[in-house]
């Protein structure tokens, strides 16, 4: 599946005028949420309040906490867990998730609203809400949390510029991607005279990690497989941390994201994969592509979505399967093109 129809003035119109009826508003980011997903839900949320909407947030996670990487971000007093949703909501809008599972629990809460809408930018984007405001050209779905703030004629304040921001960078990896165009530029300074610590924010987002972690990564890093056959002999990088590799140092399944970003550094590798296995016993792959590959396309096909650069899926079988389930999808999109 892929989503192609930019976002017109009626679905915006349409996202506005029924944020602005509505009796309170749930802005929900996805299930392990990261700086796009929350900081767009918080920056959402914080602008509807600002004009008077009742407005919270929430995200299906159980222990009900922050990632590490984003426990300063601002807004958290609109917080809720998805049990202790208030029941005046009466809207939904979801940030970042490209298919209603990505809710998790929370999908089947705003399918039973009066109101569900979408704000997202994945391809892979399902149109599982009545009303989609989906872009897949903006390099982060803070792009269009900016453009909601906007038209809901709320001031940009120092806290929605920090969440925005939050999101902005996280998904650009620090204005870094290709998705990234002057554009994003000119959004990150009008978020810079706002008085963002941008250098705090990239400290939190991308250069911090508890010892633990960084002892993970040298785990995974030294367990790390190069084929470099694969990919039509553009080479793949693989490795893969169980359930007691995290257990053994005490972390939670959200403390293996970055090794996907040391891995991809890989010269003889167009792809890198990390399979993470959750505390369910279900690995989670997470695959970086150079460009050649569109991995968007791979992951859909494999039961889980993304971008062309960045994309993952769920998988039961052991990791010596999933590569070769991925191997075969990248042969047989590297043949379809
Ligand atoms: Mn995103």
């Amino acid at each position: 599946m892929s989503w192609d129809r930019p976002p017109t003035p009626a679905d915006w119109e349409s996202l506005t005028a029924t944020i602005k009826s509505s009796s309170a508003v749930l802005c929900v980011a996805h299930v392990s949420p990261d700086g796009d997903a929350l900081g767009s839900a918080m920056a959402a949320a914080l602008s509807m309040r600002q004009v008077g909407i009742e407005a919270y947030v929430s995200f299906d996670e159980d222990p009900f906490t922050l990632p590490g990487s984003l426990a300063w971000l601002p807004g958290q007093e609109l917080l809720r867990a998805p049990a202790d949703v208030p029941a005046s909501v009466d809207m939904v809008v979801s940030f970042d998730a490209s298919d209603l599972a990505r809710l998790g629990r929370l999908g089947e809460f705003a399918q039973g609203v009066e109101h569900f809408g979408a704000v997202d930018h994945h391809r892979s984007y399902t149109g599982f809400a009545s009303i989609s405001v989906v872009d897949v050209t903006a390099p982060a779905t803070a792009v269009l949390a900016m453009e909601l703030t906007d038209r809901l004629d709320a001031e940009l304040t120092r806290d929605i510029a920090t969440c925005i921001y939050a999101g902005l960078t996280t998904d650009t990896g620090s204005f870094r991607f290709t998705g990234t165009t002057a554009k994003t530029h000119y959004l990150a300074a009008r978020l810079h005279e706002c008085g963002i610590a941008h250098d705090e924010i990239a400290r939190a987002v991308f250069d911090t990690a508890s010892f633990e972690a960084v002892k993970l990564l040298g785990i995974a890093i030294d367990r790390a497989v190069l084929l470099t056959d694969a990919v039509g002999g553009n080479g793949l990088v693989w490795t893969a941390l169980t359930r007691s590799d995290r257990e053994a140092l005490g972390l939670p399944l959200d403390a293996a994201e970055p090794i996907i970003d040391t891995l991809r550094t890989t010269a003889e590798a167009e792809v890198a994969v990390v399979l993470k296995e959750g505390d369910d016993g279900v690995w989670r792959a997470s695959t970086r592509s150079k460009g050649l590959v569109d991995l968007g396309e791979v992951c859909s096909s494999l039961g889980g979505g993304g971008h062309r650069f960045a994309a993952g899926f769920s998988s039961t079988l052991r990791p010596e399967q999933i590569i070769d389930e991925i191997r075969i999808a990248i042969d047989a999109s590297l043949a379809a093109a």
